[in-house]
């Protein structure tokens, strides 16, 4: 196994940007993101990582890019130019399998969140209201149940570490406009209805996920990953258990190992230990293998 990716640096192409996990360098109208092996937990960086997480996780975006092609147009560079891919050849090791090439968007300053169980941020909003996003649910719903319908709840970026913000239909409407605000709507429950069959015919929950979309020569595209473990909650139909939170699919060893060691969630984030890197390294290429129906994921040979 190789070392885990923890960070990128592509000499004198610019970093636009630098997620919890993700790099994202622009080369005018084109960009190239790059997931590293980083990973979170608890809002926090971790200080070790979990070898072909990135690759993994990007492989699984290209699968859902390409399942989705006839739902919705996505950011994904058909032909990248000979420019960049000249630029990027030097840092190889570093992009191929876990990058992807895309056109520069004018992206949507909205998280468009669907929910068909309610979990997470959607729990605690019902909790203390009845509703999440004002959209009013059922009385007497246990944590993670099963929703009547898949619900739209867009939520407004916060810069750097903060929580996103649950919004209301009609604020997103004053944000970007009516018909902007219900066509991605319609696209959201577009492609959760096709996302989450793919998964459930899989044996997966697909319980939430949220997408983001851009402008690209006026047409809205899907942008940034899709569909990951990072940006969805899935969880195994055979243990699915509502009356609770269910277990993460994904992280579910960091965060026991980080409860048992009673860490304070203050910084700095601990590493972890091999067994625990290991078993999460495993899941996420469970949740690969489940989802693609591929047995490995493509590791170029190193340089
Ligand atoms: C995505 C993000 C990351 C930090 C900007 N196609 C696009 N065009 C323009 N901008 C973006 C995209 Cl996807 C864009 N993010 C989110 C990604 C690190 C923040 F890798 N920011």
């Amino acid at each position: 196994m190789r070392d885990a990716l923890l960070a990128t640096s592509l000499d004198e192409i610019p970093l636009t940007a630098r997620g919890k996990v993700r790099d994202l360098y622009a080369i005018g109208d084109e960009l190239v993101f790059i997931a590293t092996d980083r990973i979170s937990a608890f809002d926090h960086v971790l200080g070790s990582g979990i070898p072909d997480k990135g690759r993994i996780l990007t492989q699984l975006s290209h699968f859902w890019f390409e399942l989705l092609a006839d739902t919705v147009p996505n950011h994904l560079l058909e032909s990248p130019s000979a420019e960049l891919l000249e630029l990027l050849a030097p840092f190889e090791d570093q992009i191929a399998g876990r990058s992807m090439l895309v056109r520069r968007a004018e992206m949507f300053p909205v998280e468009c969140v669907v929910r068909g169980y309610i979990s997470g941020s959607g729990w605690k909003d019902y909790l203390a209201t009845g509703s999440v996003c004002g959209i009013e649910l059922p009385k007497g719903l246990r944590e993670s149940e099963r929703l009547p319908e898949p619900i739209f709840t867009p939520a407004a970026k916060i810069n750097t570490g903060g929580h996103d913000e649950n919004i209301s239909y009609a604020t997103m409407v004053e944000t970007i406009g009516a018909e902007y605000a219900a066509e991605l709507k319609r696209l959201t429950l577009a492609i959760y209805a096709k996302a989450s069959a793919h998964a459930a015919s899989k044996g997966l929950i697909l319980a939430d996920t949220k997408f983001e979309f851009g402008l690209v020569d006026g047409e809205i595209v899907l942008a940034d990953e899709v569909l990951t473990p990072d940006s969805s909650r899935y969880w195994p139909a055979s243990e699915y258990a509502p009356g609770g939170a269910q277990p993460s699919f994904d992280k579910q060893y960091v965060r026991d190992y980080l409860e048992s060691i009673r860490w304070n969630k203050q910084a700095p984030a601990p590493g972890l230990p091999d067994e625990v890197i290991l078993k999460t390294r495993e899941k996420y290429m469970e949740a690969f293998r489940l989802i693609t129906g591929r047995a490995e994921i493509e590791i170029p040979p190193a340089a």
